[in-house]
């Protein structure tokens, strides 16, 4: 199957070298970088990918197929050649298999396997097959030639929803079955397409997968906390708060973190990346994160419980503080509890401490000078 839905010679020369300034900034590398990056956006390298749908709602395909940025999306899908996708694919039943069969015996060891969803392993794995194969022994022979996994959406990563307890189909992530290949997790529900497209330029501009957190989440996207680049931090640092949906402090854009907003320990980059090129995340219209991209808060946490802070990280958007001191810049931490105490002196910090939870006031507290 051919996913050319945007070639390249479509883009004008600027826009082509513009999509790759900015992804080469995605994936966190330095502006030196581009010419490599431009160089494998122009090659005719592509990758083969075989792409498995499990228990999922498929809303990590149809995040992909909206990425409305035509110059990156195109550049990156460019590189893709998408063998066997079984949602949007147009063969079927044997056809498809065929298909699958194909690419793995002419790829071994060089396709990438994209898993979509998560495994049901309960009573022998029958709570999901495909072509009369169930999920588990589909990814198992899948798996076994492939260059590597990515693991698109927090269900394939970790279980997700489906894994929520009592979990009645045994859900889980692929890394609990795979022991032996290289797995990047991208999770999200759905992620950012563009954490994974630029999974897969970094992998074809490097020939290596791009660092991973202890979650196997590529750093370069999952590195920081929502709570570090939220444009409602300097609220939050203020204590100025929304407390019901459509109060006034609702109605003025204050800080979600009495809605239950996730930001403070949920690691991604949405805040700067954003989604669907229109400027809006979650935060932005004004629900609170529910932590999408942790295994341990979506769907296990309530969306309304406040989370407790115990490690309070400074807001990125605060300016350096002058220390008097030549070359020693104030620490970002130090420059958040400035901002901090700033709203402590106006009066706001009090009320924030007073409606935090004991352990973030406590927490605040010991950091404030
Ligand atoms: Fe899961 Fe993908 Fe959530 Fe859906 O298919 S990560 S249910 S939005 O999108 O796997
Ligand atoms: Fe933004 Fe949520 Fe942090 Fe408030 S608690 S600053 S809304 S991330
Ligand atoms: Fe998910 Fe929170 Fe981002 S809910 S989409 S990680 S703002």
């Amino acid at each position: 199957m051919d996913t050319n839905i945007g070639m390249r010679s479509e883009l004008s020369r600027r826009d082509f070298v513009k999509g790759c300034v900015t992804l080469t900034a995605f994936m966190g590398l330095p502006h030196a970088l581009v010419g490599k990056v431009q160089e494998t956006a122009e090659s005719d390298r592509r990758l083969p990918v075989i792409w498995l749908h499990f228990q999922e709602c498929t809303g990590c395909s149809e995040s992909l197929l909206r990425s409305s940025h035509p110059t990156i999306a195109s550049l990156i899908l460019d590189k893709i050649s998408l063998d066997y996708h079984e949602t949007l694919m147009a063969g079927s039943g044997e056809q498809a298999e065929k298909s699958m069969h194909d690419c793995i015996t002419a790829n071994k060891g060089k396709y990438v396997l994209v898993v979509e969803g998560a495994i049901p392993t309960a009573e022998n794995g029958i709570f999901c097959k495909v072509g009369g194969r169930t999920a588990v022994d589909s990814l198992a022979a899948a798996a076994k030639d492939a260059l590597a996994i990515i693991s698109i959406g927090t269900c394939a990563s970790y279980g997700g929803i489906q894994a929520v307890p009592p979990n009645p189909t045994g859900a889980v992530g692929v890394g609990a079955l795979v022991k032996d290949k290289p797995i990047v997790n991208i999770p999200g529900c759905p992620p950012n397409p563009y954490a994974f497209l630029s999974t897969v330029l970094y992998y074809l501009t490097f020939n290596k997968l791009p660092a991973l957190d202890a979650l196997g989440r590529p750093k370069f996207a999952y590195g920081r906390r929502i709570h570090e680049h939220c444009e409602r931090r300097p609220h939050f640092d203020a204590g100025r708060f929304a407390r019901a949906y459509g109060d006034e402090g609702h109605a003025q854009g204050y800080c979600l973190y009495q809605l239950g907003c996730k930001g403070p320990v949920t690691f991604a980059n949405c805040p700067v990346q954003r989604f669907n090129d229109v400027g809006a995340w979650p935060v932005s219209i004004g629900h609170p994160c529910i932590g999408c991209t942790e295994p341990d808060i979506l769907f296990k946490t309530s969306i309304a419980e406040k989370v407790q802070i115990h490690e309070p990280t400074p807001f990125d958007g605060y300016p350096p503080v002058d220390t008097g001191k030549k070359g020693k810049g104030a620490s970002p931490l130090t420059t958040a509890v400035v901002g901090l105490a700033a709203g402590v002196a106006l009066g706001a910090g009090a009320m924030m401490a007073k409606n935090l939870p004991d352990s973030a006031a406590a927490s605040k507290d010991k950091k404030n000078p």
